[in-house]
């Protein structure tokens, strides 16, 4: 069974999404998720001008070789763009070996290791009474867990936060990044407040998690992380700089708040310091971006020698593509943690018809042949690309600050 067609489809149902759909000389689709949040086009242009060409001949089940070639293979290796070009390709190929095989990915992964994925949803608020708003909402819902982010009354917006009645959206449209103004001391004053009102409204039972963004020094994260104990985190995503895995020691030493990091790491190499050192407690690594099912379910094989578990990033800019491989995998290794659910839009479940389901607070990826995930290509040629971007966030006197 040879690839015998690559093709790279762009579409913008309400945000931009690239899909990478490889068809087998038995006609067999398989489709990958290579969408890059703010960078869509670079990430298309990897695909479409440097790998394409390359897999069209190559047999289709060959996934390791195919990975390892484009990987080992390459001179210039890693890198978020490059990463998720191979992740789309090696995504699309379990996708089709599962659709050969007649069997849903997570079989060839090993088979259930539970009955679901559990899930957690997005709430947030401009102040404290709009999220707990927001947050017994989600409850509604069946989530069992919910992230939970406010805004901080000295700062005009806060990313992460929704703005109106419009779910928050990660990037927005626009030809440049939207600059907001960020304040660390304001926001360590206020977030504990926050999550004490939480947990007096709703009780010791739901999980709460909440993402810092990447934003604080590890001292700072350190003192947020012990203020936030007596209330009983689920994690704390992101406290540091990700590209700095030293800087977690500190925050560790200091504080028992369960940890989380890993959504824009995109290779082992940015984890292998923290599994070694288990300076986390939950890795966020996921199929798209971080080299696809098989350099994903490795990464989490060595996080569950540390005891760490699976927290996979699920956006919204994680197509349905790359939130059903997440489930996959999810559901078929022993150390699954959580799974992020932040929903899209009904356009973009239009545009990607899936089998994956949510019910009672669990996601199932369901037991289609391979991902369970196609697209409409008429309804997506509807809604072209448009240029969209993550904000940027700049100190009060200007200093531009780490995402
Ligand atoms: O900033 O998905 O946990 N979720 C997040 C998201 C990320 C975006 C990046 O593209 O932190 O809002
Ligand atoms: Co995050």
């Amino acid at each position: 069974m040879r690839i015998e067609h690559a093709e790279v489809i762009v579409c913008s149902p309400g945000r931009n999404f690239v899909t990478l759909k490889l068809v087998t000389s038995d006609g067999v689709v398989g489709y990958g998720d290579a969408t890059l949040n703010g960078r869509e086009l670079a990430a298309a242009s990897y695909l479409r001008d440097h790998l394409a060409p390359l897999l069209i001949g190559r047999d289709a089940h060959r996934i390791e070789d195919t990975w390892q070639y484009l990987y080992r293979g390459a001179y210039w290796r890693g890198g978020p763009v490059a990463m998720t070009a191979i992740s789309a390709v090696d995504v699309a190929l379990w996708d089709i070996k599962g659709k050969a095989c007649g069997l849903p990915v997570y079989q060839l992964l090993g088979g259930a290791c539970r009955d679901g994925c559990l899930a957690y949803a997005h709430a947030s608020g401009r102040d404290v009474a709009e999220l707990l708003e927001a947050v017994a909402a989600k409850l509604a819902l069946g989530y069992r867990a919910v992230r939970a982010q406010a805004g901080v009354p000295e700062l005009r917006k806060v990313y992460g936060v929704a703005t109106g009645s419009e779910a928050y959206e990660p990037a927005a449209r626009g030809a440049r990044p939207d600059e907001e103004v960020w304040d660390s001391r304001a926001y360590l004053r206020h977030v504990p407040g926050v999550f004490a009102a939480l947990r007096a409204q709703f009780g010791p039972e739901p999980a709460l998690l909440h993402d810092v963004h990447h934003r604080l020094t590890p001292l700072q994260a350190a003192q947020l992380g012990r203020a936030l104990e007596p209330h009983d985190l689920f994690w704390l995503e992101d406290v540091t700089p990700a590209e700095n895995p030293d800087a977690l020691r500190l925050v560790r030493e200091h504080t028992v708040t369960p940890l989380a990091i890993g959504e824009a790491f995109n290779t082992f190499w940015h984890c292998r310091t923290i599994l070694q050192d288990r300076l986390v407690d939950y890795i966020r690594v996921k199929p798209s971006h971080t080299g696809g099912i098989s350099h994903v379910r490795r990464i989490l094989a060595l996080a569950e020698l540390s005891q760490i578990r699976s927290g996979c990033h699920g956006a919204t800019d994680i197509s349905p593509v790359g939130m059903a491989a997440a489930l996959h995998v999810g559901l078929a290794i022993p150390n699954f943690g959580i799974q992020e659910h932040q929903r899209h839009e009904p356009l973009v479940d239009a545009v990607f018809p899936h089998a994956y389901r949510f019910d009672d607070g669990y996601l199932h990826p369901g037991d289609e042949p391979g991902l369970g995930v196609s697209l409409d290509e008429a309804l997506a040629a509807q809604h072209p690309y448009v240029a969209a971007y993550l904000p940027v966030n700049r100190l009060a006197d200007g200093t531009m600050h780490d995402w």
